[in-house]
């Protein structure tokens, strides 16, 4: 049995997101987001459910910071609900917003846990979509304001300050498939929504600096690794052309100061206004990068792989492969000059039950885990900066397009009566945290 022993001051931590658990959609002044409307949208989400509710933290963020302090976190990511505090997304503040903002992190400081916030993660308030949304510059700055109002009220106490959640889903999904809020499908407008987000992210950075000097600014980054499917020098090109046409175009600007190349082969005449001092802007060094770890892409020069015969794969459809995780974060430690290194996401989705001991038995999860927590550990073995690990989820949540069917959380969630149960996933998890090691 091989034992992999973390950093004492590692940051071990769960993760979360406003919209997917806060529920109290439209209580205490509350403004209307680009989520809300789309969930509120008939045919947009699976079995037309919404985040109305969800996981009702609004109300119970004590018992759920208990749960925290029961799987011994050290540090809790939640975002903030930008129209929870600005209901149309500048000037008018609502402050039972910035109030509940307030307790939380206060309690979260009492309870010895971290708060690593993030300032967006996809509900933009309706009131600035209304005005074109992140098509439209004007948003960033809109951005910028707001950044700096959650600095000025929570930089005390808060450490840590993410700009946004995975650009890549603002884009593709909410722009170009508009599978996600708010339900564009326009590639044109897709790729200017992609570097208006990079300028607002420029933007935040100086907005929470110069709020706050003593504050750490970030990004989080969702990255699949692309493999070749065989040795073939036709596969492997086709393996970087893949992870050149996507992972790259928000990497490449923020710690390179330039898009790409095979951007601009793939965007051709959709390729975004930029303005004369956007990449300086765009690339400020940055405290930290979050990257966001689920899966790979297998990809072949011939054809489109959509199952890896043998693989074992999740309820998102995604497959199990943690030494890709490993690959990847080398590859990328390899490629740009990064600050330290959170893992801000990892996890799993499995069909979850309840049994008979009204516990949750959920190995696969558990397992998932354990060995993408291994492949870190080696990954730092090989020199990458890593200060910390996010579980994806706290707790099972709403998941975007697909409701509540798929559960990440390491706590299920009853959504009839809202009852916590830790899984053995949570449990198992309590040990690592208390350790700081893990058994093979
Ligand atoms: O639930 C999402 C999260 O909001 C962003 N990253 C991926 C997770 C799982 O799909």
């Amino acid at each position: 049995m091989a034992t992999y022993k973390f950093p004492h001051n590692f940051l071990w931590g769960a993760a979360s997101a406003a919209y997917q658990v806060e529920g109290a959609w439209n209580e205490d002044g509350k403004g209307e987001s680009i989520w809300d409307r789309f969930s509120h949208t008939s045919g947009k989400i699976d079995d037309n459910l919404t985040g109305d509710i969800a996981c009702d933290h609004y109300h119970r963020f004590e018992e759920d910071i208990a749960l925290m302090r029961q799987l011994g976190l050290k540090a809790y990511r939640f975002s903030i609900g930008w129209a929870r505090v600005l209901p149309n997304g500048r000037e008018r503040i609502n402050p039972a917003g910035l109030d509940f903002y307030d307790r939380l992190v206060d309690a979260l400081c009492a309870a010895n846990v971290e708060p690593f916030l993030t300032l967006y993660h996809w509900d933009l308030p309706q009131a600035l979509q209304d005005e074109g949304g992140w098509e439209n510059r004007n948003t960033a700055y809109a951005f910028a304001d707001y950044s700096a109002l959650m600095v000025k009220r929570l930089g005390d106490r808060v450490k840590y300050w993410t700009t946004f959640n995975e650009p890549s889903v603002v884009t593709f999904d909410g722009n170009l498939s508009g599978k996600h809020a708010p339900g564009i499908q326009d590639a044109r407008v897709a790729y200017q929504v992609a570097h208006n987000l990079m300028v607002a992210h420029g933007l935040g950075v100086q907005a929470i600096r110069n709020t706050n000097s003593k504050v750490e600014a970030g990004i989080v980054l969702n990255l699949w690794m692309a493999d070749p499917a065989t040795d073939s020098p036709e596969d492997i090109a086709a393996a970087e052309t893949a992870w050149n046409s996507s992972e790259t175009l928000f990497l490449d600007p923020i710690f390179k100061g330039h898009y790409p190349l095979a951007a601009y082969d793939l965007v051709g005449e959709d390729m975004p206004k930029i303005q004369d001092g956007d990449m300086a802007l765009i690339s400020q060094e940055l405290d930290y990068v979050g990257i966001n770890f689920y899966s790979r892409n297998l990809v072949s020069a011939a054809q489109k792989i959509d199952k890896v015969p043998g693989s074992e794969y999740t309820e998102m459809g995604w497959e199990v492969c943690a030494p890709a995780m490993r690959r990847m974060l080398v590859k990328i430690n390899n490629a740009y000059k990064l600050p330290p290194i959170y893992i801000t996401e990892n996890g799993s989705a499995f069909k979850d039950e309840v049994s008979a001991d009204g516990k949750v038995h959920d190995p696969r999860r558990l397992d998932y885990l354990k060995q993408h927590f291994i492949q870190t550990r080696l990954a730092m073995q090989d020199g990458v900066d890593i200060r910390g690990y996010m579980v994806w989820s706290l707790m099972d949540n709403f998941e975007w397009g697909h409701g509540f069917t798929k559960r990440f959380g390491l706590v299920r969630v009853d959504y009839e009566t809202q009852k916590r149960t830790v899984k053995d996933s949570g449990d198992w998890y309590a040990e690592v945290t208390r350790t700081n090691q893990i058994h093979d």
